[in-house]
């Protein structure tokens, strides 16, 4: 089944795309004053959005110490002015009345708290005791930061600083990781975040399992527009037909878990036709007669028999897309831990995009301006630890950080590294880490903008790890569910009232610093996350490595020590630096390629070492059951995770996820559309919450889809509290990338359950 549309104009149909979208009124300077207006001063407060992490520059407008407005900061490269519906929801998360507003410390069960109010100097104080206390008994290694965010970046300091290098985050195995392992293995070095996607001037562009503007990246979804709107052509394979995917030229609905088998046989395509860059790949690349050898059982006929998509789908896209070489892009978007062989499907995609000879090519992927700004001078060096013997994710050899699911089950094993029952460790990496002398049981774990429960897949062996910790604090501005399992808890001020961590990112033509500063004073209790780091180092004993007298001191010191003029940067928001090379391949302008060959990798050596595959092969993986369909999810263009689902600027819009749903499934279930159900996976575990059945004839027969970050757990949470069903609730059984620990987090069935 493949389907052929229509031409379009993406910029005038793409609902969701643009949707929420502001043009910023001006500059600050711009703006006539509110005196000649006759109405108070309105400020302008340059600052960055933390409701997703494109991390845009925006502009908070704020009056009588209140922010009313934000609009897009003109000078982001990551946002040009504009700011996607959720980031337009900033007063939704500064004004929720959930928000935590004092520290608190849990007097009673985890999982079932008696919460009581107490001081920061509390807190603090019973915070640096127990880390102390397991310092002493296991070593500092017994500690782990789960990070994900900005201020994150304090906590990590803090974490090395107390001894400790098990931070982990779960947009490596449980997101990006596999994509950016792909890419490494191959080109050496990864697409980056933003991603140095040259949509803008691309001529054909592929999306595989990638909903671009449902997922609403600022600027990518502007460039992406506009290069649609430039003529290019549109491949989506995704087995939903999503928003991108009906202005698209081809859509595949390909029967899920199969991607692999439709990318092999593109390959086999074409290098049996030579279709590829062959100059390129004779200056840059090595192995291509090894892949020409270990793609030849793919042929587009058998592939059809996986994929469902007819072969002579397969060879025109593949023809179409070489004939547009070297202006196209294969994107395999972000999120891409889906079915546990997720990094060699990653690079599966990599070596389409070597053979068409797309890295460093305009409308392929750029090479992106380079840049950095200087840490705080004078530091300690941080005390020596462990981090330097094999991680604790050693048995994934390409792992990049040490993963959350290793954290955890290290968590739930017996012992310490100096405690008497380090041998009854079972796991492959305990056991590992164990022999060669690294930490493994974690005692301690520091949540940071996290919500665990909703993050990793088997939230009861999340519990069970829980349930093991003798300390678990959590730093959140939100008391979701993560806090209902926590002994302490900080409460952050949002990212309007804040200092932060720099935001830096690499675009095709500038390196751009962005500040994140107050715009109104914190409210209640909640404080920045250099002041708590601050504070906690102080009580621990570690004040030496947070020298800063303040958030602005810190940002100011950087910023003079690279010779960056930091009043500029406060004033406009965004610092851009364009004394950059060329974003494309020319005589003078060569590409570098890190890999052990120092060239593109087509066949992998350092692969072939560790026993994997050094071309990537199709493995079957299962398909539903009778009775059961494939759980599907992706991203509400309204919200980020369970970020913004109590947020209610947003829940006013989109307050529960649905069931998508086929119509021909449905009516076979003997569903009505609309219908509130719930749903049971394979082991039997019936989803708490009901969801809304959505008749659609947009998705395959033999799948369910939803939006994920609904099914939030949380009473303090009242409007996100048990509304609408979260994937992750249904996910019970996932495997592991052998190559680098991501987890496979598509791999569940589920059926629907009536009459409730
Ligand atoms: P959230 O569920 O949004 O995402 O995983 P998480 O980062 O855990 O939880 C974020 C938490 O941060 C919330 O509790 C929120 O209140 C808090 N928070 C928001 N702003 C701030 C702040 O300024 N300071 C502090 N301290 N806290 C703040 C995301 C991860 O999940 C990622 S990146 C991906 S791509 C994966 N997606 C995914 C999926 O789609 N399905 C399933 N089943 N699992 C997934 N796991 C991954
Ligand atoms: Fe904020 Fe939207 Fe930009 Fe994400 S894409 S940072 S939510 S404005």
């Amino acid at each position: 089944m493949s389907v052929k549309l229509s031409r379009r104009s993406f910029l005038k149909v793409s609902g969701t795309a643009t949707a929420g979208l502001s043009v910023a009124a001006a500059m600050p300077e711009k703006f006539l004053s509110w005196a000649e207006t006759g109405q108070e001063e309105l400020q302008q407060i340059p600052t960055f959005c933390e409701l997703c992490f494109w991390n845009c520059g925006l502009i908070a407008k704020v009056q009588n110490g209140k922010v009313v407005k934000v609009d897009g900061n003109p000078l982001s490269e990551r946002g040009r002015g504009r700011l996607c519906g959720r980031g337009n929801a900033a007063l939704g998360s500064l004004y929720d009345p959930d928000r935590l507003k004092y520290p608190m410390i849990n007097t009673g069960k985890r999982g079932e708290p008696k919460w009581k109010r107490a001081s920061w100097d509390e807190a603090l104080g019973l915070i640096a005791q127990k880390l102390q206390a397991i310092k002493e008994k296991c070593g500092p290694e017994a500690v782990a930061l789960f990070s994900h965010g900005t201020g994150g970046a304090f906590w990590k300091h803090l974490l090395k600083a107390y001894g400790s290098g098990n931070y982990t985050a779960p947009s490596f195995a449980q997101c990006r990781g596999p994509r950016d392992v792909g890419f490494s293995l191959t080109f050496g070095d990864e697409v980056g975040s933003p991603e140095y996607y040259d949509f803008s001037k691309s001529r054909f562009i592929v999306l595989i399992g990638s909903h671009l503007g449902e997922n609403a990246h600022n600027s990518q979804v502007q460039d992406f527009v506009l290069g649609l709107d430039r003529g290019a052509k549109l491949c989506v394979v995704d087995p939903r037909l999503s928003n991108a995917a009906a202005k698209a030229d081809y859509w595949l609905p390909i029967r899920p878990a199969t991607d692999m088998a439709l990318l092999l046989a593109w390959i086999n395509v074409i290098v049996n036709e030579g279709l590829y860059d062959a100059d390129y790949l004779q200056s840059y690349a090595t192995g291509l007669p090894e892949l020409k050898t270990a793609v030849q059982e793919y042929t587009p006929e058998w592939a059809e028999k996986e994929t469902d998509i007819p072969a002579a789908t397969i060879y025109t896209v593949a023809r179409e897309l070489a004939a547009n070489k070297p202006n196209v892009i294969v994107s395999g978007g972000r999120f891409s831990a889906w079915y546990g062989d997720d990094a060699q499907r990653s690079r599966a995609i990599a070596i389409i995009n070597a053979l068409l000879g797309t890295w460093g090519r305009p409308g392929g992927i750029y090479l992106p301006a380079k840049g950095s700004v200087p840490e705080y001078p004078g530091i300690p060096a941080y005390p020596e630890h462990r981090a330097d013997l094999p991680t604790l994710d050693a048995p994934y050899p390409f792992a990049f950080s040490q993963t959350t699911t290793t954290i955890r089950e290290v968590t739930i094993s017996e012992g310490c590294a100096t405690g008497p029952s380090a041998s009854k460790q079972t796991t492959t990496s305990i056991r590992q880490a164990t022999a060669e002398g690294a930490p493994h049981q974690m005692h301690g774990w520091l949540v940071y903008g996290c919500n665990l429960l909703k993050t990793m897949p088997d939230r009861n062996e999340t519990i069970k790890a829980i349930q093991n910790l003798d300390l678990i604090v959590a730093i959140d501005i939100l008391p979701n569910d993560i806090i209902n399992w926590a002994d302490v808890v900080l409460p952050e001020c949002t990212y309007l009232e804040r200092f932060d961590m720099l935001s830096t990112g690499k675009f095709r033509d500038s390196f751009e610093i962005s500040i994140r500063q107050p715009a109104v004073e914190p409210m209640w209790e909640s404080k920045p996350s250099w002041w708590i780091t601050k504070e906690l180092a102080k009580i621990m004993g570690l004040e030496s490595y947070f020298p800063w007298k303040d958030g602005e001191d810190y940002l100011r010191t950087r910023c003079q020590t690279g010779n960056l003029n930091y009043d500029e940067l406060k004033k406009k928001g965004i610092l851009s630096l364009n004394d950059k090379v060329n974003p494309y391949i020319t005589e003078t302008n060569q590409p570098e390629f890190p890999t052990p060959s120092g060239k593109i990798e087509l066949y992998s050596t350092q692969l072939a070492e560790k026993g994997f595959d050094p071309v990537p092969k199709y493995t079957k993986h299962p398909q539903p059951p009778t009775g059961f369909l494939r759980l599907l999810y992706g991203r509400s263009p309204l919200h980020t995770f369970s970020r913004t689902t109590n947020n209610f600027m947003l829940t006013d819009l989109v307050p529960a996820n649905s069931l998508m749903i086929n119509k021909k499934t449905a009516l076979m279930l003997g569903l009505t559309n609309g219908q509130e159900v719930r749903l049971e996976n394979q082991a039997g575990f019936k989803s708490p919450g009901k969801v809304k059945v959505h008749f659609s004839q947009r998705l395959r027969e033999d799948c369910v889809y939803m939006a994920h970050g609904f099914g939030v757990h949380s009473k303090g949470m009242t409007r996100a509290d048990n509304k609408g069903i979260g994937d992750e609730e249904m996910l019970d059984k996932y495997t592991i990338d052998p190559l680098m620990g991501g987890t496979s987090m598509r791999s569940n069935f589920v059926k629907i359950v009536k009459g409730i």
